[in-house]
Formats: C-alpha cells, structure tokens, sequence
C-alpha cells in the first residue's frame, strides 16, 4: 500500500472516530504500548503424532531463537519478550543470553516447566508429575519446576508458568481427590520457592494428553488451587484449551470479578488444543474476549498490567515467522476495535434491556476496519508498515535457510 494511500485511510478512520467522540491519538498510543510475547517453541515447524514437516532454517540453538524474535520485534513492534521452555531452552551461558537478549530489545516472558515429557530424567512421568501416586516422582517435578525458577532468575524472568499433562486414561488409574491434593502440595512447595515479585500461571486443559480425566481440567480447579497457594498465584487462559463452544469470554470475566486473571496463552482452534493462528478460525471471539478485558481493566476488575500477554501456537504447514506476524496483527486488530465500543451507550442498552441495540454497539466496532490504525501505530514506533511483504521481499526465510540449513530443527514439540 502506498504511504499516500495509508495516510488517507488514517485521515478518514480518524475523522469517523472523531464523530463519536474518539481521539485517535490516544488510540495509537494504546495499540503501540501493547506487547505479546513470543514462545520459544513458536520458532520451529511443529508437527501432529502423524508427522512433522520441516520448514527449512529453523533456529538450531537459544541465541538462534533469540534472533527470530528480535526480528519479530523490529518488523511489528508488537513484541518484546520471549517465554522460554526448560529443557528445550536451558542457557549455557545466562549471562551472555541475557546481554544477547537486551541488545535485541528482548526481555524474559514466564518461564515454563516440562513435566509432560521424559528427557533422560531418572524416574518417568507417564503416569503423572506433581500428582504422580509416588512420592519420588512428585518430589522429582518439584525440584525441576524449582530449577526453571532458578534459570528464570539468571535471566530476569518474573513469572512460572505450570501446565500439567496429569490425568488418567481410564477409569480406576487415578484417585481423583488425592491426585488433586498431591498437586496442591506440589504446587505448595514451587510457590514457596519462588521470589516475591514473581507470580505463578497456572494452566487448565480438559484432555489430552490423558482422555478420562485430567487433574486441572478447568479454570475453576486452576482458580481453587491458586487459592491454596497464595496472591501471587492466577489462572492462565490457554484459547484452546476448552470444549467446543465454551464461553471464553464469560470465564475471561469471572476470573477477573475475582482478581484471578494472569495471562493468557493465544491461540485459535476449530475443534480442540489445534493450536492454529490467532483469529484465524474464531475472530468475534477474539474481540469478544477483549471487550471483557478493556472493560474490566476499565471498571477497575483487574488492573491492566497485572495481565500477561503471551502467544501459544504451533504450526504444521505455516513459516512460523510469518505466522507470528500474522497472530500478532490479529490481536492487535482485536484489541483496537474492543477499544471502539461505547461502552457507556452500552451500558445504557443493559439498563433498559435493548438487545438490539447492545448487539448493534459490539458490531459496529467490530466491523469498523482498523488495519490503517495499527499500521499507523507500527510505523510510529518504528517498524515496517506491512511486516509481512517485507519478510518476503527481503527472502528472509531463503536467507535464514542458506544460514542454518534445510533441515535444521527447533528444539520443542
Ligand atoms: C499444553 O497444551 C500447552 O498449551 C502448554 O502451555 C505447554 O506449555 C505448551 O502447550 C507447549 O507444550
Ligand atoms: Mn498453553
Ligand atoms: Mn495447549
């Protein structure tokens, strides 16, 4: 798009936000100061049980890693930290990631264990991790969640992100209630370890890998045992991890009406954990969710910053840095149109029960176009109008292939 052809389309949407009462300014500044981080596992091809397809120059180490998403950065401006995985991602040198890392503009997202895998670990975690019938097993889990904290301060990190696999296949594998309690001792014991201005994440998911029952299922679990922990402990909403057609939007506001909101993992899903693009399937819901969280920072729920922003996804068939642009794009997109309802007229609607009217406010920011807006906001603070024609008209991807290999592999799922 020519740069003549933007500034039209920013005159005109700041004109038509003008007519109802919205600076545009104060917009920008809003799209501009919001930032997603970025899994480390995004980086590679990820791959189903059936296969894995590799994309060619995937980054073969950390500082590789590191290097993608301080692209990410400069080209969208829409992300300045990375979450890491431990084992996939342990530094050799912390000090020296950490310096490669500020000079990319890239600080240390939540840190996340892996107690769903067996890496050369002495004792197995097939049947469970913190919730495992046997003691050394559980006490094995804990020791490594407190190794990903101690990693997570060497780096600057300020959150533990836990997402247990626990549960069983079939009936009569597990004791519902003590595989609960053992968790929360478990848990009692990360928490205890970690410093006071760090928080803890914790996951739920209601199946898989385990398909009769899984120990967090559900965010009322994950809010119960956060409780038992203490205030540094919220509920992690992960986009796929809820049955189909469950209102995401509606937990979104519950856990913040209790102050119990931490972060979110994005991602889009047409049918379970698909891990697909965010907004590629479920736009509206997208949006739907940040009307919940504008208003309910707004009506002082949860405060704002007290939420952390973090893409989750995985991709089988996409470049992952182009996947990333576009996931980045989609939540910036939903954001800035959920900072469009009015919601005082809303509220109004509520009080005299016109349906309609509520449902006419939601759509006409939804369907209002804000691609000028975020662009607008992204060439302000420094990056390139169309991230995504200038990766491929710079061949990127063919120079980072001609670099690291055709067959390199990310380590991760
Ligand atoms: C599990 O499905 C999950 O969403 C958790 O966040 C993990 O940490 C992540 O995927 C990567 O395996
Ligand atoms: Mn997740
Ligand atoms: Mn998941």
């Amino acid at each position: 798009m020519s740069t003549d052809f933007h500034q039209k389309s920013v005159s005109l949407l700041s004109e038509q936000l003008a007519e109802k009462g919205i600076d545009i300014q104060e917009l920008l500044s809003k799209i501009s100061a919001f930032q997603i981080a970025v899994p480390s596992w995004a980086l590679g091809a990820g791959g189903t049980r059936f296969g894995r397809f590799s994309i060619g120059g995937e980054p073969r180490n950390l500082e590789e890693k590191l290097d993608d998403i301080g692209l990410l950065a400069r080209l969208t401006k829409k992300t300045d930290a990375v979450s890491l995985h431990i084992p996939w991602d342990i530094p050799q040198d912390a000090q020296a990631i950490r310096q490669k890392a500020a000079e990319l503009g890239i600080s240390f997202d939540a840190m996340n264990s892996n107690t769903f895998q067996d890496y050369g670990q002495s004792l197995s975690y097939k049947m469970g991790s913190l919730s495992n019938a046997n003691a050394a097993i559980r006490q094995q889990a804990v020791e490594h969640n407190i190794q990903v904290i101690e990693i997570g301060k060497s780096l600057g990190s300020k959150g533990l992100t836990v997402w247990l696999a626990d549960g069983s296949n079939f009936p009569g594998q597990a004791h519902f209630r003590k595989a609960l309690q053992w968790t929360e001792e478990s848990l009692k014991s990360i928490y205890s370890k970690m410093p006071d201005d760090w928080k803890l994440l914790l996951e739920y998911k209601p199946y898989e890998p385990n398909f009769y029952h899984t120990v967090i299922p559900d965010w009322g679990t994950s809010s119960f045992l956060c409780r038992q922990l203490g205030g540094r402990a919220k509920v992690l909403v992960d986009l796929g991890h809820h049955l189909p057609n469950t209102n995401i939007e509606q937990i979104v506001a519950t856990l913040m009406h209790q102050g119990m909101l931490a972060g979110f993992h994005f991602n889009d899903s047409k049918f379970g954990d698909d891990d697909l693009s965010t907004g590629s399937i479920k736009p509206y819901q997208l949006f739907l969710i940040f009307c919940e969280l504008v208003g309910g920072a707004e009506e002082n729920a949860q405060a704002w910053e007290s939420i952390s922003w973090m893409i989750d996804a995985s991709h089988n068939t996409k470049d992952p840095i182009e996947d990333l642009i576009q996931a980045l794009e989609s939540i910036a997109q939903a954001y800035a149109k959920a900072l469009l309802v009015d919601r005082a007229k809303l509220a109004q609607c509520q009080v005299e029960g016109d349906v309609v009217g509520a449902q006419e406010i939601l759509q006409d920011a939804f369907l209002t176009d804000v691609r000028a807006l975020v662009r607008e906001a992204r060439v302000r603070s420094g990056g390139e109008d169309d991230p995504l024609a200038f990766y491929r008209k710079e061949k990127i991807r063919e120079k980072l292939i001609a670099k690291r290999g055709k067959n390199s592999q990310a380590s991760g799922l």
